[in-house]
């Protein structure tokens, strides 16, 4: 079975970074091992969240997995929460870097043109120093710009997407990838770049009239283990998408539903479906 590790908060409630991470890749047949960065009570888009930062915690856990010489197949990085981390999480992949295994950063920070309430433009340009480590990036379009220092738009054509691909790549991950890019109405999408072959991927998709708080991190999750269950970034970027999809769909549906994340747990067995 392969192992993976992902590094992020514990939202006690709010279906997002480890809560989702967790169940998902778990349940694509892939052992998930975590590091909580934090635990909050909600996350970020709560009013008055609590909020206990364990970037203290990071290293006495990574090298006790040193000594016990255990190691994964992946590392996934979502949500941190300080410069600090962004360090820590750096060596930490000099550390658990291998030829064979690959580092995923998600970005989290920014979303809609505007940076979440905990982050600012010098956060972002550390998270960029992160990025430039990794192997495959997912930021969204806010987060690649404030990365790239490129405007933020909401109406553009496949030639800004391409070159802030680009400018990704070139803060130097192997694998670009940009997610919410819409070129037509009614539709939105992936759209990846593989420097190494200078190949571009677009997959869409239907797009929903709503959307939802964790669906980055769902998708990201799932890209993951997609990679893990032996699919090409290219058709891990597929199933991702068309599960982060199926949940917005499902819940939308849900009269019920919560207004802070999406019914993840009720698509899983239309996620497996997709890994079979
Ligand atoms: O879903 C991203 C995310 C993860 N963790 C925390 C957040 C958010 C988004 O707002 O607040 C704590």
């Amino acid at each position: 079975m392969k192992r993976i590790v992902t590094v992020q908060d514990i939202s006690c409630v709010g279906k997002c970074s480890l809560t989702v991470a967790l169940p998902i890749i778990s349940a694509m047949g892939v052992e998930t091992a975590i590091i909580p960065t934090a635990v909050l009570s909600t996350h970020t888009m709560f009013s008055n969240f609590t909020c206990k930062d364990l970037t203290d915690e990071i290293v006495p856990i990574t090298k006790h997995w040193k000594d016990e010489k255990l190691g994964f197949d992946a590392i996934y990085t979502g949500y941190l929460g300080s410069f600090e981390q962004i360090d820590i999480i750096a060596n930490m992949f000099d550390e658990f870097k291998t030829d064979d295994n690959v580092t995923v950063v998600d970005p989290v920070m920014a979303d809609n043109g505007k940076l979440y309430p905990a982050f600012d433009e010098a956060f972002a340009a550390k998270m960029a120093t992160l990025c430039a480590k990794a192997d495959v990036i997912l930021p969204n379009i806010t987060e690649a710009s404030f990365m790239t220092g490129m405007e933020y738009k909401e109406v553009y054509d496949e030639a800004y997407v391409k070159e802030m691909l680009q400018k990704l790549a070139g803060l130097g991950a192997k694998i670009a990838v940009l997610t919410g890019v819409s070129f037509e109405e009614g539709t939105t999408g992936v759209m990846g770049y593989d420097k190494e072959n200078d190949e571009y991927f677009y997959y869409s998709h239907k797009k929903h009239a709503k959307s939802y708080h964790g669906t980055g991190d769902v998708f990201a999750s799932t890209f993951v283990g997609g990679l893990m269950r032996g699919k090409s970034w290219k058709d891990a970027l597929k199933v991702a998408a068309d599960y982060t999809a199926e949940c917005i769909r499902i819940t939308m549906e849900d009269e019920n539903g919560c207004w802070y994340g999406v019914n993840f747990e009720t698509a899983i067995p239309y996620l497996l479906d997709m890994c079979k």
